[in-house]
């Protein structure tokens, strides 16, 4: 059944990091079969998990090498019917992630691919002869050099938006469509609910392959790599003949407010789109590891605008962190003298605004960036290869470290901390990434004990959302107020409620023009006239 997502509160899982049931050190599914109960205690209705697929793990199993197979470290089938019958069980739904952009050159598809020109998979993914003895254009992958591989074999090049390992699938091929149906097909079969479809924005090629005219890589992937001529097509067809009871998610990076309507649509088109407007706020020309300043006006207006590009029309995904970036509340927050109070002022934020909101686990506590010590602790690609691009251009490791530490991926990887003990209850054994060394400090089972804690807020929230529709149905609108304030109502016939954000460690006034206002829950306790440090309140406005 399609339409139960706009009430969803989705918890995000990302397995290998969540928790170990038998000490080799990675999470797996027995773990997260173990946890079933804590997340039915946090009120969420929804899970997302990153791939679980057979996957030689290039990155972080976004490489599948079998879509109908379980990855062995995170277990078997049956511990995945399991799961999904304790979370059914639990009232609580499945979205599976699936990547079909690309997949693992490990692959048979891809393996059979490469053997000959005249191969049936040839066209399953993109070859091309060289030009004038080097790459078919000057596409940069998103993990850095060239997007097109050389394959001796034949000596043609394949294209690889992502790592070389990654190459991407041909969808203008349609006996490749058929066979992402019968993918589909197989685990909606076993019940899923729904699925992110990984990377969804980029799957029709521009096939005549024109050189990028920029330098910026978020304006390359805007302009050549996301919003291709079939996309909205693609998208038609696998909904129509695959998708039709399922909650689909599409990951859109490159995609703009007013494109993204052309693919959100009840019957042919995704149910709704993470869009990456406020999460490369600070990304320079060159990504991640080219930060720029952001202020906290820009990121409101990214808000409004999507608000008001989906309206009544389409539905939005708001999410403030996931595997891919930093800790919410070391990126948006002060992770040191105001961790508590920032992270539960996003956690506000997350779970007040219109559109469906997903919690990255671990932000449930505030979990914080994780700071490493040498490159040689990065377990993840993307810091690996951008550290190799930032040597060529005579980089530090000193420099190119502090920018990891700030935006890498790894800070959302380190392990779930579930208690205070040795590794904090996360594995028995030698864990695959290192803990954050504040686990004994933040944690689950310490904050489970505390009724002020990060977690039993996000409880709290999570009710107030459940209980009042005005939270998923209300509209919203943007109040007026100091730059360093977030405001806005959500209102619904005469109910309505105003949610103050104080992003500073100063104090700031209220505008004088709310009126009567009345707290229905807040980070502090108690009322004051001035927004205090961090301070995150909602009321419910009186006439
Ligand atoms: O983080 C990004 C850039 O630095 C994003 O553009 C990201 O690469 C994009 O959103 C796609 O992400 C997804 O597909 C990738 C995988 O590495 C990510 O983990 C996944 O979320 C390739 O499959
Ligand atoms: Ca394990």
């Amino acid at each position: 059944m399609k339409g139960w997502h706009k009430k969803a509160i989705v918890y995000q899982i990302y397995p290998r990091s969540f928790c170990d049931s038998n000490g080799d050190g990675i999470g797996d599914l027995r773990g997260i079969i173990s946890k079933l109960d804590y997340m039915q205690s946090l009120g969420i209705n929804t899970v997302w998990l990153n791939p679980i697929y057979k996957s030689p793990n290039d990155d972080g199993g976004y490489d599948i090498s079998d879509f109908f197979s379980i990855q062995p470290e995170f277990g078997t089938m049956d511990d995945f019917d399991e799961l999904l019958a304790g979370l059914h069980q639990r009232q609580i739904k499945l979205v599976m992630d699936l990547v079909l952009n690309h997949t693992s050159d490990e692959h048979p598809w891809f393996q059979e691919s490469r053997k000959s020109k005249d191969n049936p998979y040839r066209n399953y993914y993109f070859w091309r002869p060289g030009k004038n003895g080097a790459e078919p254009n000057n596409w940069p992958s998103f993990f850095g050099n060239n997007a097109w591989e050389l394959d001796k074999t034949t000596n043609e090049y394949y294209l690889h938006l992502y790592s070389r390992k990654q190459p991407d699938l041909n969808w203008e091929y349609a006996p490749l469509r058929e066979e992402i149906k019968k993918i589909i097909r197989f685990w909606a079969t076993k019940g899923v609910d729904g699925f992110r479809l990984d990377s969804i924005s980029t799957i029709s090629k521009r096939i005549d392959f024109p050189d990028t005219t920029f330098n910026d890589f978020g304006q390359t992937v805007k302009a050549f790599f996301s919003n291709g001529p079939k996309l909205k097509e693609f998208i038609a067809e696998l909904s129509r003949d695959a998708c039709k009871d399922l909650v689909t998610i599409g990951e859109g990076p490159g995609l703009e407010a007013e494109d993204a309507l052309l693919y959100l649509d009840e019957k042919e088109g995704l149910s709704m789109i993470f869009h990456f407007d406020h999460m490369f706020i600070d990304h320079g020309p060159r990504g991640r590891f080219d930060p720029r300043p952001w202020s906290l006006s820009e990121f409101k207006k990214i808000f409004y605008e999507w608000d008001q590009a989906l309206g009544y029309q389409g539905w939005g995904s708001i999410f403030l962190g996931n595997h891919d970036f930093p800790r919410m509340v070391s990126r948006w927050g002060d992770d040191q003298q105001y961790h508590e109070k920032s992270a539960k002022l996003l956690i506000t934020l997350l779970l007040s605004m219109r559109g469906t909101p997903f919690i990255f686990q671990g932000d449930e506590i505030g979990m914080t960036n994780f700071v490493m010590k040498s490159i040689g602790d990065s377990k993840d690609i993307e810091t690996i290869n951008g550290w190799r691009t930032a040597q060529g251009r005579g980089w530090s490791e000193e420099t190119f470290l502090e920018k990891a530490n700030q935006a890498g991926r790894d800070n959302a990887r380190t392990p779930v901390q579930w208690d205070a003990a040795t590794n904090s209850g996360f594995t028995s054994g030698i864990s695959w990434m290192p803990l954050n060394p504040n686990f004994d400090r933040i944690n689950v089972e310490t904050q489970d004990q505390n009724p002020d804690s990060v977690l039993n807020y996000f409880k709290e929230m999570v009710q107030l959302r459940k209980v009042n529709s005005l939270f998923t149905e209300g509209n919203y609108e943007p109040v007026e107020g100091d730059e360093n304030l977030f405001l806005f109502t959500r209102g619904k016939g005469d109910e309505k409620i105003l949610v103050a954000l104080n992003f500073t460690s100063q104090e700031i006034d209220l505008p004088k023009r709310v009126g009567k206002l009345e707290k229905l829950i807040g980070n502090y306790p108690g009322n004051s006239d001035r927004m205090r440090p961090w301070e995150a309140v909602i009321f419910k406005t009186l006439p």
